[in-house]
């Protein structure tokens, strides 16, 4: 069997199915909103600096219809969940007080009401091809898709980066999970064969044409399936160092700063600003190699870089993502490195696609040797951004 397998995508038919079953009436309609991998800038979105993610042709898909109360009635096939339908009153939500794998959904509800909307309730089902806790933004595809859905249903106006502070502020506020913006932007800015440089201080998103199979490549994520989880302490941890650092500096934020203002500052600090400062600057050297008609393969060295600075300054990486890394370019990737939030989740590799077999054996081999999970890899495909689909 194949080392390489796209993810099957979900059945419309069969969401709606289980919708009808669950709620006894049919859905107003499904909308979609896809996962993301970041090609470069990780742990740059919070402290104003550049990203380049991808969103991906794995999402989630989400039927919903609007109540005329403020309950939001819920429904996942997801077998990750241990408590698969919930029911909240949208008026119980409060800032700190999460609800569970709902939070990410009834959450912007909540969100919408801080904004001064009149909220109506939604009944959703929910089922989604995005691995979780594989660092591919499976909660940013769940909350922008609920999101446009509830946007589209309740006729407010809102522009693509307003969409994505809903989730955003749904993840913050009530899952507690304090992350930047980049995933929602991606799941809800995507566009099909292109990458976003994302400026994350003024939320400029430059599409830039991203082909890599024009130039016989491939973007192979492998996933380690050794899960992350953003709400644990680390990920706050290195976002406190930040702004540690930052204020050190006397700025506003690393965005501010330079690698030679660094001297001084205590060795930990040092590390994690150096990490989020040449980080930044890689998105902008890749951005850089993808516009002026370079040959994307020299992106690779960069790739393997961020990968360095990740595990040696920001401290995120794990053995195991170590491992598929380096056994990676081993078998012949031109750079690889783990993406998203870290201590574990997925590493990307930029690989021929006729290679691209032969490195995912390779990253099974090696992981399986040392009694790791076998990683389980795909290609990824830029793709567009949330929408409805029915
Ligand atoms: C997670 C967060 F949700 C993002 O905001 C970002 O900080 C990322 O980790 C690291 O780059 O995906």
């Amino acid at each position: 069997m194949s080392a390489v397998r796209t993810p099957a995508p979900r059945s419309v038919d069969d969401l709606e199915a289980t919708f009808r079953d669950r709620f006894d009436a049919a859905p107003d309609g499904v909308w979609f909103a896809p996962g993301r991998v970041n090609i470069m800038g990780e742990h740059t979105d919070y402290n104003g600096g550049f990203v380049l993610p991808i969103a991906l042709a794995e999402g989630t898909w989400v039927a919903a219809r609007r109540r005329d109360d403020d309950t939001v009635r819920l429904h996942t096939d997801s077998p990750d969940v241990p408590d698969p339908s919930a029911s909240v009153h949208l008026g119980e939500l409060h800032d700190g007080e999460s609800v569970g794998w709902a939070s990410y959904a009834a959450g912007v509800g909540w969100a919408a009401a801080q904004r001064g909307f009149d909220v109506p309730g939604l009944d959703i089902a929910v089922t989604s091809n995005v691995p979780t806790g594989a660092g591919l933004s499976s909660s940013a595809a769940l909350s922008c898709g609920t999101a446009r859905a509830w946007v589209d249903l309740a006729g407010w106006s809102l522009t693509d980066t307003e969409v994505a502070d809903l989730g955003r502020d749904a993840e913050n506020h009530i899952a507690g999970a304090p992350t930047g913006l980049m995933d929602q932007l991606a799941s809800v800015c995507g566009r099909s064969g292109h990458a976003m440089q994302i400026d994350t201080r003024s939320v400029e998103i430059t599409q830039i044409p991203f082909d890599l199979s024009a130039h016989g490549l491939a973007l192979l994520v492998i996933d380690s399936r050794a899960p992350h989880a953003l709400v644990s302490g680390e990920y706050a941890e290195r976002r406190r160092s930040c702004q540690e650092a930052a204020a050190a500096l006397g700025v506003p934020a690393l965005r501010d700063a330079t690698v030679a203002d660094l001297d001084g500052l205590p060795d930990l600090l040092l590390r994690r600003a150096r990490h989020v400062i040449t980080d930044s600057a890689r998105v902008e050297q890749v951005a850089a190699l993808l516009t002026d008609g370079s040959d994307p393969r020299m992106i690779g060295p960069l790739l393997n870089q961020s990968h360095l600075s990740m595990r040696d300054d920001f401290e995120i990486t794990v053995p195991v993502t170590d491992l598929i890394a380096e056994t990676a370019v081993r078998a012949g990737a031109y750079g690889a490195r783990q993406t998203g939030g870290g201590f574990g989740g997925c590493v990307i590799a930029l690989v021929d696609q006729d290679a691209a077999e032969t490195v995912a054996e390779a990253c099974v081999a090696a992981a399986t040797a040392e009694n790791f999970n076998e990683p389980a890899s795909f290609v990824a495909v830029p793709s567009d951004g949330a929408r409805r689909i029915s």
